[in-house]
């Protein structure tokens, strides 16, 4: 299986990474994760981005906060797909590092997920991997399934609480 490249701008955002490292280790997809940053350290990111594809890497999460070029910055590099996740940080809680990891111009998408959105950005790269995975597709529905049952239960109980 190739593996998900998980990148952040700094490790100040590894505690809202941990959230997609965790998810893709419950999905036993393979991923490395890596502190690049598009301003600090831009030749690393830049180099990471153009040899992605060839070192087996099938799609990249990249996550940053402030003023967060780091998904464009990747995406401008290499033809994977890249999800973008803007944490929250600094007097603007994640709504610059939405609008600078979303808004990208034709041609170079970044798929952008909620600010600090990290299980989903996670849950993206599974699904894109399961689109040529039935294993993988099978073990995405048995989750769901799995946090259906789990949303039902907490109903039920707050249903008997309440009503
Ligand atoms: C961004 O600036 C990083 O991704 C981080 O979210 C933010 C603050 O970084 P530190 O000053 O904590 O290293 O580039």
């Amino acid at each position: 299986m190739k593996k998900v490249g998980i990148i952040m701008g700094s490790d100040s955002d590894l505690p809202i990474v941990q959230k997609a490292v965790d998810t893709l280790k419950f999905f036993e997809v393979p991923y490395e994760v890596h502190v690049f940053s598009a301003h600090r350290t831009p030749a690393e990111a830049k180099q990471f981005s153009e040899s992605a594809r060839e070192n087996g890497f099938g799609a990249i999460i990249a996550a940053a906060g402030m003023a967060a070029h780091l998904a464009g910055a990747i995406a401008a590099n290499t033809t994977l797909p890249v999800i973008g996740i803007p944490i929250k940080s600094g007097h603007l809680n994640g709504i610059d590092a939405l609008l600078s990891t979303v808004q990208m111009p034709s041609g170079i998408p970044v798929a952008t997920v909620a600010i600090d959105g990290a299980v989903n950005a996670a849950l993206l790269c599974i699904e894109i991997f399961a689109v040529n995975d039935q294993a993988l597709a099978e073990k995405l529905d048995a989750k769901r399934k799995a946090d259906s049952a789990n949303v039902l239960e907490k109903n039920k109980k707050i249903e008997t609480e309440l009503n």
